[in-house]
């Protein structure tokens, strides 16, 4: 598609598009949310795109997933109630799982064709469907979160797609007061936060909503996700009024839980030193995304 302008023309990303070479179109589809690509690529495995967005790769999903799942569960003590938003894929699930601690967790994706396709092309991710703790939810999250019990949550993942299509709302304030009613006091949110080399606006939105809508502690990490574009994606970490959770230093240690290894693959980049890099940040991100 290089060269056709069109490609340079989405709205996350305006003038820049990157290259991965196709070995082979491995399953083209759409659903009523939006169109599905599945390709073997030469470096970096099989893709997942949705819209003509990479969402993971077999190589590099490790980083996002595992981050994504053990920055909140290892930042409180022995989470029981989890809820996960988006992540059809099943990677996120996958990685809660490791947690012995948990009880229950919730997924509510709003695309059923993603998890099909997913449970074809990617079993290494859709595993994490086979946890019997897990209970399925198909449909908008934005309406399962108004309906969701107050303070049910000890932990909220929001692995959803950027904020264009269906995930438009999954940055807007009433999104973010269901999630901060849905969680127990110094209950937990790890939200997707794009990149802080693109997106300093967006983040900062997000920021100011967070900050006013959860009352215990806000911070931004990072992560380095070579596919997703600038290299590297966010995470917004949010906790409720009640028990103070510090984020910056992991109660819940992944490295101490015997069970988040036994007879499952090897945590690949997750451990507590990078959970607490995550949260350094270069000086242009600290000036623009303001102190924490
Ligand atoms: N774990 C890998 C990546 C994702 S998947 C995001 C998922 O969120 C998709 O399966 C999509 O169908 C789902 N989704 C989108 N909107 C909603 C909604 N309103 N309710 C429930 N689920 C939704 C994210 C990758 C991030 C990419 C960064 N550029």
């Amino acid at each position: 598609k290089a060269g056709n302008s069109s490609y340079y023309n989405n709205p996350m990303w305006p003038g820049e598009a990157h290259s991965l070479k196709v070995e082979q179109i491995l399953y083209q589809g759409k659903s009523v949310y939006q169109e599905i690509l599945v390709f073997e690529s030469s470096v970096y495995g099989k893709i997942l795109v949705l819209d003509g967005i990479v969402q993971l790769t077999d190589k590099d999903e490790c980083a996002y997933q595992e981050m994504i799942a053990h920055l909140p569960l290892c930042s409180i003590p022995s989470p029981k109630t989890v809820l996960v938003i988006g992540g059809g894929d099943g990677g996120v699930l996958r990685e809660i799982s490791r947690h012995s601690s948990v009880e229950r967790i919730d997924i509510c994706e709003i695309d059923q064709l993603v998890i099909d396709v997913c449970k074809k092309f990617f079993p290494d991710l859709s595993v994490g469907f086979e946890d019997p703790r897990v209970q399925l939810h198909i449909g908008d999250a934005v309406e399962f979160l108004r309906n969701a019990p107050e303070g049910m949550y000890d932990a909220v993942i929001v692995d959803s797609s950027d904020p264009i299509g269906p995930a438009q709302e999954l940055v807007e304030k009433p999104f973010f007061e269901t999630i901060a009613r849905a969680l127990r006091p110094g209950g937990v949110l790890c939200n997707q936060a794009e990149s802080m080399w693109l997106h300093t606006h967006l983040i900062q939105d997000m920021l100011s909503i967070c900050r006013a809508t959860f009352k215990g502690s806000v911070h931004y990490a990072w992560t380095s996700v070579p596919t997703y574009p600038s290299g590297v994606i966010g995470f917004l970490l949010c906790s409720t009024d009640g028990p103070p959770v510090n984020f910056l230093n992991p109660v819940n240690p992944i490295e101490k839980q015997e069970e988040a290894f036994k007879g499952k693959r090897k945590i690949r980049f997750y451990n507590s030193e990078i959970h607490k890099a995550a949260f350094v940040l270069p000086s242009f991100a600290k000036r623009e995304l303001g102190s924490f």
